[in-house]
């Protein structure tokens, strides 16, 4: 028997991982399935008591707005979404209390976007692990996602000296 992929079973693949993802972690969450799934997410490590940042891409496949309301997870006391914009030649971050993603829509989390604060740390996550954050949405769906910890200088970020820390 012969059986041929489609030309997107790369990307059948990527989803079907999203999909696992989420299964696992639905027996805990009474909520429905939220109309967003995720990719690339991961936590900027950082030594010391330094915050950690969270970055994640969000991507809206239903036909109507999905907004992100709050986040938690069992590695962080407090986790509170922020914006950085550069203002006048410096840095600025503000905290923004959701993040709408359009209808067939991507939100990328960036250094100069959107980015969750992971405060109080409740176990010293170390570069290679992965932390569950859970994302709730307004329409009262949560979604789990594993964060994977990196370090700053991770190849995966590109960062340029002039945009420096992302605070
Ligand atoms: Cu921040």
């Amino acid at each position: 028997m012969s059986l041929k992929l489609p030309t997107a079973g790369a990307l059948c693949v990527s989803l079907g991982l999203a999909a696992l993802t989420w299964n696992a972690q639905a027996s805990a969450l009474p909520a429905a399935p939220p109309m967003v799934r995720a990719e690339e997410a991961w936590i900027r490590w950082l030594p010391a008591n330094l915050p950690a940042a969270g970055y994640v891409t969000l991507i809206n496949d239903g036909d109507r707005p999905s907004t992100v309301l709050a986040a938690s997870s069992p590695g962080y006391g407090e986790i509170s979404f922020h914006r950085s914009r550069s203002q006048g030649g410096s840095m600025a971050m503000v905290p923004v209390d959701k993040i709408t993603i359009g209808p067939h829509s991507t939100v990328s989390f960036a250094a100069m976007g959107y980015h969750m604060m992971l405060m109080q740390p409740t176990q010293s996550a170390k570069p290679g692990d992965h932390v569950p954050i859970t994302l709730r949405f307004a329409d009262g769906s949560a979604l789990t996602i594993q964060f994977e910890v990196r370090k700053p200088d991770s190849s995966r970020e590109p960062s340029s000296p002039s945009t420096g820390s992302f605070q």
